[in-house]
């Protein structure tokens, strides 16, 4: 089937322009504050990560880009970096910018009280811009960890102000073909106030920036009981919805499989996706994972994340939309839930896997990639691995 089937003979026709892009620092070790696991064969370098996304890749067809973060992906030659990329089938997606590692901003980045900082912040931004240019990435993508942990500790509003300033001067310089990505999160690393808590205070910030400033929203970045697909919903309808950082959580920022702990969020998260045709390529909304494995191997973690999102917009697109429609507008709130639940309830692992089939690839992505070898060849190649960036 190709995307120019009528959608009306292939309800899954739209998967094949559907593509995640993976994490650079997904292939790395990882952990909690309170240990991080090593496994064999990590990536020593950004070129390592690279290899194994390419992997990802080639066994689903599914993650043809990988973010890359600065500076735990730094390398001498960015322009390399990408033609390497492209050898393996994939290219460079979103950079990120790391305002979160320097004693410099123990008071924060964009907002610090110190101009000086501030101006700090705005370089290195022009650095990963820099970097874009040379990977062709189109991406710029800022999470600002900055806040402030006790109430008087600094003026809510300065900051704001600053940080207003601050990501001006940014999106400046961006090119029209450039885009300036701004992930909101509740708490962490500062536990009274962030200065980017929510998708609201990250909406006006854009709003105010220009048409190529977009929100990213990372699953993991609300507070417990938060409606996710309600904000979906509210940043696609302001056209302002530019990328997910997909991941599970059951508490804080658990960067898990995603998918893993409530498949049925994953679902009506791109029931809304779909809902607005948004899981099209020319929506752009970039499909992201934002996730580390601790404990389970890494090159599978990424290729069950990749499934788990497919499998998530094939059932999407199976929901019965004109049924749905004319059961909401009856008002027959059973029969509505019911469309919406059989869409959901349908077991779409053997279409997935007869997609694949005919595309050429493996039925069953990661028992083909563990039969591969690949992952005792690197175990064997590759000696001393580093941690997902923070020890990189
Ligand atoms: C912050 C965050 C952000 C960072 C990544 C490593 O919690 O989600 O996207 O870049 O984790
Ligand atoms: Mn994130
Ligand atoms: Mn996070």
């Amino acid at each position: 089937m190709t995307s120019s089937t009528p959608s009306h003979t292939d309800p899954l026709a739209d998967l094949d322009t559907f593509s995640i892009e993976v994490p650079s620092w997904a292939y790395g070790n990882s952990g909690t504050r309170f240990k991080v696991f090593t496994t064999q064969g990590t990536p020593r370098d950004p070129w390592e990560k690279i290899a194994d996304a390419g992997q990802v890749h080639a066994f689903t067809g599914l993650a043809p880009r990988v973010s890359i973060h600065i500076p735990w992906d730094a390398v001498d030659d960015f322009v390399e970096l990408a033609s390497y990329a492209r050898d393996l089938g994939v290219s460079i997606g979103s950079v990120n910018s790391n305002l979160f590692q320097d004693d410099d901003y123990r008071l924060g980045s964009l907002t610090n009280p110190d101009p000086g900082i501030r101006a700090k912040a705005v370089a290195h931004h022009r650095q990963c811009l820099e970097v874009m240019r040379a990977t062709g990435s189109k991406d710029l993508k800022i999470w600002l960890p900055d806040g402030t942990n006790y109430p008087g500790q600094d003026s809510l509003r300065d900051r704001q102000e600053r940080l207003a300033e601050s990501l001006r001067e940014i999106y400046d310089a961006t090119a029209e073909d450039e885009r300036l990505l701004l992930e909101y999160k509740i708490f962490e690393p500062y536990f009274y106030s962030m200065d980017v808590p929510d998708w609201g205070t990250s909406l006006l910030h854009c709003l105010a920036l220009g048409e190529r400033a977009k929100v990213i929203l990372d699953t993991g970045h609300h507070a417990p009981t938060t409606n996710i697909e309600f904000i979906v919903m509210q940043l696609l309808r302001a056209g302002r919805l530019g990328a997910f950082d997909f991941n599970s959580r059951n508490y804080g920022d658990d960067d898990l499989i995603v998918g893993s702990a409530d498949p049925f969020q994953l679902f009506r998260i791109m029931h809304e996706i779909v809902s607005q045709q948004a899981h099209l390529p020319e929506s752009g909304v970039n499909f992201m994972l934002d996730q580390c494995h601790n404990i389970e191997e890494k090159i599978p973690g990424q290729i069950r994340s990749v499934l788990n999102v497919q499998q998530a917009t094939a059932k999407a697109l199976l929901v019965d939309r004109e049924a749905l429609l004319a059961a909401q507008q009856a008002g027959d709130v059973l029969g509505a839930h019911g469309v919406l639940m059989d869409a959901y309830e349908t077991d779409v692992r053997g279409l997935l896997a007869d997609r694949r089939e005919a595309a050429g690839l493996p039925r069953d992505p990661l028992r083909a990639f563990a039969e591969s070898g690949y992952a005792a060849r690197v175990a064997a190649e590759r000696v001393g691995g580093t941690q997902a960036g923070w020890g990189a």
